[in-house]
């Protein structure tokens, strides 16, 4: 009885708790009724290959399946998607990259995506084609319309086979376009979801396929490899690629230590207040100002900390109101000083985790850690933080500055940086003395890296999985035609 009562407690730890270590799709009641506007992860790195800017990537529309057609996945057109950095570390935006779409139908008498080959963007055989603008808006959001940076940005169409999209590559190359004034790139459209994470395991009761022995001494890792639960899967990916000099308070900084080194990125998805249905021709309008239904910063905070109670509140609320939140309200405080996830690797691993209060996850959740990614007099609040005066490291390792590797997570975060391995690991206390130990230090979920290489330039994301041959989750297909 006591078994079944213990195992109980633990499902519900598991329920309100891990489901979400993927990432951020799907993590919270009310987003996943939406998936053009859930956000499932956002990265921010200074570019290898051009390091005098930073590249930012944020992804949508989770588990997209290939061979979705005929109408494909595409970003939503009636919602407001939008990237945004907080350069002085008060918990408010200083700059936002606000991207707005809308679909073009050359023919409705046809049911087709596409009438033909599709060789170009501009190809007449391309029927429905999705243009975006992007405005830039310093300050406070809502204040200003910004400055357009254009308004006749094409989304990659979807890869959808041989006969489709047979130079698929220099189709989706095409879509990357220059900003005004050498401000940087900009690429929207469909790509490999980045992210990786052994799903189904980490649901069964948080199982780690590869460590079944926790106990035995050594700690034994078993030959059994984790299940990347999105291999195959495509997600829509908005990048840009922007100049330091235009995200930072100042001048350019030149060493990690100058005030101004620090930079906050997060993303937000917005919709309308109001939506109204009428019947007839099924016509669907919008009415009033819009208000946000998705954010996400660092790939932690509302997966493996915030219980379900918070996850709504969590996609609502904006930075600047998270330190008013912890403060003053006790069950939030408690969910990051004293962790489910760690009473839950305590309760079915006997994993020795430090005691609460869980100082060393405030650093990593609200406020940077001191001397990499803490911004001077910084305001507590959940964002993903860039050191942008730390070199981008030669040989990246995925485990990032656990592994002293100071390019990666949690300075920003890389496309290739295993934050499922890291989490788990700083969840387990490798930050506090005494706890950078066996197994702690050792846990997994067996998926070390994407199931594809990432390009070595912008978009850097993998090619989109290809309708026609994709096999998702059997890795069957392919990402080019
Ligand atoms: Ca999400
Ligand atoms: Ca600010
Ligand atoms: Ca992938
Ligand atoms: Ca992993």
């Amino acid at each position: 009885m006591k078994r079944i009562q213990a195992l109980a407690f633990a499902a519900l730890f598991v329920l309100t708790s891990t489901a979400a270590l993927a990432s951020s799709h799907r993590e919270a009641p009310l987003i996943k009724e939406d998936p053009t506007a859930d956000n499932t992860d956002v990265y921010a790195f200074r570019s290898p290959d051009a390091p005098d800017t930073v590249t930012i990537i944020a992804n949508f529309i989770p588990l997209e399946e290939p061979s979705n057609g005929p109408n494909f996945y595409s970003f939503s057109d009636s919602a407001l998607y939008e990237i945004h950095i907080d350069n002085n570390g008060d918990a408010r935006e200083d700059i936002t990259y606000q991207f707005r779409f809308r679909t073009d139908v050359r023919d409705n008498s046809t049911f087709l995506y596409n009438t033909g080959p599709v060789l170009t963007l501009d190809s007449a055989n391309l029927n429905v084609r999705q243009f975006y603008t992007v405005n830039r808006v310093t300050g406070d959001r809502r204040s200003s319309p910004g400055t357009s940076l254009g308004s006749t940005f094409q989304v990659a169409p979807a890869n959808i086979g041989p006969k489709s999209t047979p130079s698929y590559p220099a189709l989706a190359n095409a879509a990357v376009f220059n900003l005004p004034n050498n401000g940087g790139k900009v690429f929207a459209g469909p790509r490999d979801d980045s992210f990786f994470v052994d799903i189904a395991g980490i649901v069964d009761l948080l199982t780690l396929r590869p460590i079944q022995q926790l106990h035995a001494v050594p700690p034994m890792a078993s030959s059994a490899p984790g299940v990347d639960g999105l291999r195959g899967y495509n997600v829509h990916t908005i990048a840009i690629q922007v100049p330091i000099a235009s995200l930072v308070n100042g001048s350019v900084p030149t060493a990690p230590t100058a005030s101004n080194a620090v930079i906050g990125v997060w993303s937000t998805t917005s919709r309308s207040r109001v939506t109204v249905l009428s019947g007839g021709n099924l016509l669907r309008q919008t009415i009033g100002g819009t208000t946000q239904v998705s954010r996400l910063g660092s790939p932690l905070i509302n997966e493996v900390v915030l219980s379900l109670a918070f996850k709504d509140i969590f996609n609502s609320s904006e930075p600047r109101g998270d330190n008013a939140l912890f403060t003053t309200n006790e069950a939030f405080r408690n969910r990051v000083l004293d962790p489910e996830t760690a009473k839950l690797m305590k309760a079915l691993y006997g994993l020795d985790v430090p005691p609460a209060p869980r100082n060393d996850l405030v650093q990593v959740f609200l406020t940077g850690v001191p001397g990499a990614t803490m911004p001077p007099n910084v305001t507590p609040a959940e964002m993903l933080r860039l050191n942008v005066a730390v070199p981008v490291t030669a040989s990246p390792n995925r485990l990032g500055v656990i592994a002293g590797d100071l390019g990666g997570f949690p300075n920003g975060r890389r496309l290739a940086d295993d934050v499922v391995d890291i989490s788990l690991r700083v969840v387990a206390g490798v930050l506090v003395q005494g706890y950078n130990k066996q197994p702690n230090n050792m846990l997994t979920d067996g998926v070390d890296a994407n199931e594809v290489p990432f390009l070595s330039t912008f978009p850097y994301a993998a090619l989109p999985w290809q309708g026609f041959e994709s096999r998702p989750h059997n890795n069957a297909g392919t990402t080019t035609p």
